[in-house]
């Protein structure tokens, strides 16, 4: 007999808590599955239009142009939703907040979308050791940020060692913010992360876990749930679907993903999530800076 989603949800909640991630199996059946690869292609094909990253609202696309890489990759979309009303739908699928009530309850706000795609031969998809509350530098606007908050990746592709899955150090969420990858240029995709990094810090390497994923399989980390990824070494790509959620109550900022456990549409307007100049500089505009030459 297979699980269900909700039971699938309490454990992954109690697993989360004592280790910092937790894996739902078959978040998803093979139909969507099938689906959610369709449109992820599709979405890599309108990425692709353009000749550098380009944004328009909280819709963006990052492009490694065919000028440094030999040719166009697409590596992220963030908030596809808004050119998919796939994703749109899917952001709120009832499995998500099955997922997400133990933790978040039933009111909750999105404040992340994003694929993130390993191209084979694309050369920069590695992301080095972090945690996610480097990404959150206006913590004025959450109460509570860290038990507020929950980040599910959904693998598209399968994910394994050789195309990049995601790593993670268990049960070292409750060190606090360690500062991994913050110095210098700061770039996570640039560089890799040395085993000497993370003993600074006084993490143990040997203690890596790599999440291996089949499609339709759910990964759940925290915003200080040390993780990273390696570059795709191998020939197949690995597509990701990230979602960062918090319990609503908690932030100013984000989309209404769930409102009283009733999933809710993106309104006319998009709302401040995570780029800060949505109001000033809206787009759509195309950002040409070469970080990748830092
Ligand atoms: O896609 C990955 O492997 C990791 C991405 C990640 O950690 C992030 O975007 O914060
Ligand atoms: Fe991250």
């Amino acid at each position: 007999m297979s699980t269900s989603i909700a039971a699938k949800g309490k454990a992954a909640a109690e697993h989360f808590e004592e280790f910092g991630y937790a894996i739902v199996r078959n978040f998803i059946d093979a139909d969507e599955v099938a689906r959610l690869q369709a449109e992820t292609r599709r979405v890599y094909e309108e990425g692709l239009k353009h000749h550098a990253t380009y944004r328009h609202g909280n819709l963006a696309f990052e492009i490694l142009p065919e000028t440094d890489f030999g040719q166009r990759y697409v590596i992220q979309a963030y908030w596809m939703s808004w050119v998919s009303p796939y994703f749109e739908a899917f952001r709120r699928h009832e499995n998500y907040l099955a997922v997400l009530e133990p933790i978040l309850g039933n009111s909750i706000k999105q404040v992340a979308q994003q694929i993130h795609w390993k191209p084979p031969g694309a050369g920069l998809t590695g992301y080095r050791f972090h945690q996610d509350l480097r990404f959150r530098p206006n913590q004025d606007d959450y109460r509570d940020i860290v038990s507020s908050s929950i980040t599910a990746g959904l693998a598209i592709d399968p994910s394994t060692p050789e195309n990049g899955c995601l790593r993670v150090v268990p049960r070292a969420h409750k060190r606090g913010y360690l500062g991994l990858s913050d110095e210098g240029h700061g770039q996570i995709m640039l560089g890799l992360t040395e085993d000497d990094d993370l003993r600074r810090v006084g993490l143990d390497p040997a203690e890596i876990v790599d999440l291996e994923l089949e499609p339709g399989d759910l990964a759940l980390w925290g915003l200080l749930t040390p993780h990273g990824s390696l570059p795709n070494s191998s020939g197949n790509d690995r597509a990701f679907a990230l979602s960062s959620y918090v319990r609503a109550e908690n932030t100013d900022r984000g989309e209404w993903a769930f409102r009283d456990g009733v999933g809710v549409p993106l309104g006319a307007e998009p709302r401040l999530c995570k780029y800060e100049k949505l109001y000033e500089e809206p787009g759509p505009l195309y950002d040409e800076t070469p970080w990748w030459r830092d």
